[in-house]
C-alpha cells in the first residue's frame, strides 16, 4: 500500500482528559518504535515524560513533553499536552503547528463532557483528529456503545476503525475495518493474524458497511458503489480515509492500551499511513520559505532558554539568522532534537521536524521565525487565559525581595496564564493563574530554579468605608514651642456622597479667614484623613466643605493648615457613622447546563446575585450565568465550580460596584484588620 506523501516528518499533538494515559502511550510508542529500550512508567516515576521534579512528585503531566523517534525509516514527534484546565496554557500553540491531535479517552462514557471543549479547539483552529480508546485492558461495555456516547462531544463523525476482539470479557485483539482482517495482541512483538474469527463475520461486515457508509457522506463515487451493492476496492476506502480525516470531515478510531503493548504497532502505522503532511499546518499558520512556528519557550538548566520550534517549510540551520515577525534578528545557537529534554545536537532541521533552538531569547511562542530574511506573523492567534485564582506570596527572606520579582518576571515570559500583581490597594504582591496546583507548582519551581522561597496567603480584600450622616466639624493645630508656633484652625462640613461619588472637596470661606493659598493644604488634611478611616480602611464616597476658620499671622503655615484639616476629617468622620463596603464583582460563569441549578445555588450561599442565565451561543449545551458576588466570594469559586463539573467550568469576573456589608460580618472584618493592623 502506499504511503500516505513522501518522508517529511510528522508531529501528533496527545490531547485528552486527566488520567486518560497520554504520557503512558507516549512512553508506549517510543518504546514500541525502538527509541527507548525500556518502557518507563508514569506512576514509578520512569517515563521519558513527566520529567521534572514537580510532574514526578504529583505523578502529572504539569508541562508539555516533546518526543521524537523514528519508525520505519520516517521521522515522528509527539507533542504530548498536559490534560489537567490548570495547565492547558502549555497547549496554546501546540494545536495549530501539529499536523493531527490524537485525543486519548479512557473507555468510560462519563467522560464524553470532557471532550467538548478540545474538539471545539480543534474545530476553531481547523486541525485533523483521531481518536485513541486507551486502557482498553479496563473496558467493559461494548465499544459501538462508547462512540455513541462520546458522538455527542464531537462536531464530525466519529468513525470506527477497528472492532474489539473479546475473549473471556477480555479484548485480545481487533478487526481492522478498512483491511478487514483480524489481529491478536501479542505482548513485546508486533501484533499477529489470524483468520477472521466465524462468529465475528457478520458483526464485522455490519460495521465495515457503516464506516464506508461515513465515508461515502463525503464521497459522492463511494456512495453510487454503495447503493449499487458494489464492494469498493480497499485503495478507495483508504484514500477516502486519509483525505477526509485531513479535511477534518471525519476522526477515525482506534483502541488499544498503553500498558500491555495492544494496539502500538496499529497506532504507529496509522501515523504513518494516514497522518495529514506538514503542509496543512503551514497553510494554516501562513508558513512559508524557510520558516519555523515557536510553539514553546522554555529553560533547560545549562542549555539556558530554548524555544521549542516545528519547522513547517525549508530549513532552519544551526548558526543561521532567525527573523521574528516584527523584523527582530536573533540567531539560533544549537540546534537539539527532543526526548523529554533536549538531546542529540543536530546541525539543521527540515520541514516538519521539530527540534528545540537555543539562545533565541527573544523568542515567543506562537511567533514564527524565518531563516530566509523575510519576517512573517503567524496567522493563529490563541485565546487569551485570564486567571481565575490568586494566592498573595511573601518572601521567606526579606533579601529575596528583587530577586523574587525578576524570578517571577522570568516564570510569567515561560508561561502566559501566569500574572504577577502588585496590588495597590492592599500593597501585597499576588500570583495568579489558573488553579491552586497552576500555582503551586509554579512556586516549586520559583525554589528549584532561582531559589526563592516564599509563603502564602489568602489575598486580602481591598475593603472600604463611608458614612451615613453629615455633621459640622471643628480642627484646631496649634503648638507653642520655643521660637515659631503652628496654628490652623478650620471648621469642616463632612457628609456622603452617593455610591461612586468618590471624593469631593468644596469651600465657602468668606472675609479671608482661611487665607486662599492655603485652602488647597486643608484639602490635603481632609484627604489624609480619608486614607484610613475610623473602621481602619480607605474612606470613600464623601464630601468635605470648608466653611470657616481663623488664622495667625506669624504662626499659620501651610503645614499647619493641613493638620486642622485632617482633624476636622478625622473627627467628623466618627461621628458620621461609618459602615464597611465590599468589591462586587461581576462574574460570569461558562459551565456545562446539567450543573446550572447546583451553581445557582453556590452563588446564593456566596452572598452573590443572580441577574440571569441562558444558552451559551458558542457551546452547546453549555449555559452562561451572570452574577454579581462580592470579591471575598470569588477567590475560590473556581475550586467549587470545577468539582461540580468535572473540572469543566470556568468563569471571568470584573469589578462592578462597591457594595454595603452588615451585621456580624461587617463585625468580623473591622475585627479583622484591626488584628492585622
Ligand atoms: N490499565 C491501564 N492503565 C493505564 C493505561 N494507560 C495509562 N494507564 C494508567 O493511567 C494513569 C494515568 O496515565 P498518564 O499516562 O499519566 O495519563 P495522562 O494524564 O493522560 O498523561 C497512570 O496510572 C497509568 O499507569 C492502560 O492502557 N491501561
Ligand atoms: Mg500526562
Amino acid at each position: 500500500m502506499a504511503r500516505n506523501g513522501g518522508g517529511k516528518a510528522r508531529a501528533i499533538a496527545l490531547l485528552g482528559p486527566n488520567g486518560s494515559g497520554k504520557t503512558s502511550l507516549m512512553e508506549a510508542l517510543l518504546f514500541t518504535s525502538g527509541a527507548v529500550d525500556r518502557q518507563g512508567a508514569v506512576e514509578a516515576g520512569t517515563s521519558v515524560g513527566d520529567a521534572t521534579p514537580e510532574a514526578r512528585a504529583r505523578h502529572q503531566s504539569v508541562e508539555l513533553n516533546v518526543a521524537s523517534f523514528d519508525y520505519m525509516g520516517d521521522r515522528y514527534t509527539l507533542i504530548d499536552c498536559p490534560g489537567s484546565v490548570e495547565f492547558q496554557a502549555e497547549c496554546d500553540h501546540v494545536l495549530a503547528c501539529v499536523d493531527l491531535a490524537l485525543v486519548v479517552v479512557d473507555p468510560d462514557p462519563n467522560k464524553a463532557l470532557l471532550l467538548r471543549p478540545l474538539f471545539k479547539d480543534l474545530d476553531r483552529l481547523g486541525v485533523p483528529r483521531a481518536v485513541f480508546v486507551n486502557k482498553i485492558d479496563q473496558a467493559h461495555g461494548n465499544v459501538g456503545e462508547l462512540l455513541e456516547a462520546l458522538q455527542p462531544a464531537s462536531s464530525v463523525p466519529l468513525v470506527a476503525r477497528q472492532m474489539p476482539i473479546i475473549e473471556d470479557d477480555k479484548v485480545t485483539g481487533f478487526v481492522d475495518l478498512a483491511l478487514e482482517r483480524a489481529f491478536v495482541y501479542r505482548a513485546g512483538q508486533q501484533f499477529e493474524q489470524i483468520d477472521m474469527p466465524g462468529q465475528l463475520k457478520q458483526a464485522e461486515a455490519d460495521a465495515h458497511f457503516h464506516m464506508l457508509e461515513q465515508l461515502s457522506n463525503y464521497d459522492d463515487a463511494l456512495l453510487e458503489q454503495l447503493l449499487s451493492d458494489v464492494n469498493p476496492d480497499r485503495d478507495t476506502v483508504f484514500a477516502d480515509l486519509i483525505k477526509e480525516t485531513r479535511d477534518c470531515l471525519i476522526a477515525p478510531v482506534f483502541f488499544g492500551s498503553a500498558h500491555n503493548d495492544a494496539g502500538m504497532g496499529r497506532l504507529l502505522k496509522a501515523f504513518r499511513h494516514e497522518c495529514p503532511e506538514p503542509e496543512g499546518a503551514a497553510a494554516r499558520l501562513g508558513a512559508e520559505g524557510d520558516c519555523a512556528y515557536v510553539f514553546k519557550a522554555m529553560s533547560a538548566g545549562q542549555a539556558g532558554r530554548l524555544a521549542l520550534v516545528r519547522v513547517l517549510s525549508g530549513k532552519v540551520s544551526d548558526g543561521g539568522e532567525l527573523v521574528r515577525p516584527d523584523g527582530d534578528k536573533t540567531r539560533a545557537s544549537g540546534l537539539f532534537c527532543m526526548q523529554g529534554g533536549p538531546t542529540k545536537k543536530v546541525a539543521s532541521a527540515s520541514a516538519g521536524e521539530v527540534v528545540a533552538v537555543g539562545k533565541v531569547e527573544s523568542a515567543r511562542p506562537g511567533e514564527l521565525l524565518s531563516a530566509d530574511g523575510k519576517a512573517r506573523s503567524a496567522k493563529v492567534q490563541p485565546p487569551r487565559r485570564k486567571p481565575v485564582f490568586a494566592l498573595a506570596i511573601h518572601p521567606k527572606d526579606r533579601k529575596d525581595d528583587v530577586r523574587l520579582t525578576s524570578s517571577l518576571a522570568r516564570l510569567a515570559e515561560e508561561d502566559a496564564s501566569l500574572e504577577v500583581v502588585h496590588s495597590d490597594e492592599t500593597h501585597e504582591l499576588l500570583v495568579c493563574g489558573q488553579g491552586e496546583g497552576h500555582l503551586r507548582t509554579t512556586l516549586e519551581r520559583l525554589k528549584r530554579r532561582f531559589g526563592v522561597e516564599v509563603s502564602t496567603s489568602r489575598p486580602r480584600t481591598p475593603y472600604k468605608e463611608t458614612i451615613r450622616k453629615s455633621v459640622t466639624q471643628h480642627g484646631r493645630h496649634k503648638k507653642q514651642t520655643g521660637g515659631h508656633g503652628q496654628f490652623g484652625d478650620v471648621i469642616v462640613e463632612v457628609g456622603p456622597l452617593e455610591r461612586g461619588g468618590g471624593f469631593e472637596f468644596t469651600e465657602r470661606v468668606t472675609g479671608g479667614v482661611v487665607p486662599r493659598h492655603w485652602i488647597p493644604a486643608v484639602e490635603d488634611g481632609v484627604r489624609d484623613a480619608c486614607e484610613r478611616g475610623p473602621l481602619g480602611f480607605p474612606v470613600i464616597d464623601v464630601k468635605a466643605c470648608l466653611i470657616d476658620g481663623s488664622y495667625h499671622t506669624v504662626d499659620s503655615s501651610e503645614l499647619a493648615f493641613r493638620m486642622a484639616g485632617r482633624i476636622a476629617a478625622s473627627e467628623a468622620l466618627k461621628v458620621c457613622q461609618p459602615y464597611v463596603l465590599e468589591p462586587i464583582e461581576k462574574v460570569t460563569i461558562y459551565a456545562p447546563n446539567s450543573a446550572t441549578s447546583k451553581i445557582t445555588s453556590v452563588i446564593s450561599a456566596r452572598r452573590g446575585q443572580i441577574l440571569g442565565f441562558d444558552a451559551w451561543d458558542e457551546a452547546s449545551g453549555w449555559d452562561r450565568i451572570d452574577a454579581y458576588l462580592p470579591h471575598a466570594e470569588t477567590q475560590d469559586l473556581i475550586v467549587e465550580l470545577r468539582s461540580l463539573t468535572q473540572g469543566l467550568a470556568t468563569f471571568e469576573s470584573e469589578f462592578d460596584h462597591m457594595g454595603e456589608v452588615n451585621g456580624r460580618l461587617a463585625d468580623e472584618i473591622v475585627n479583622q484588620a484591626k488584628t492585622a493592623a
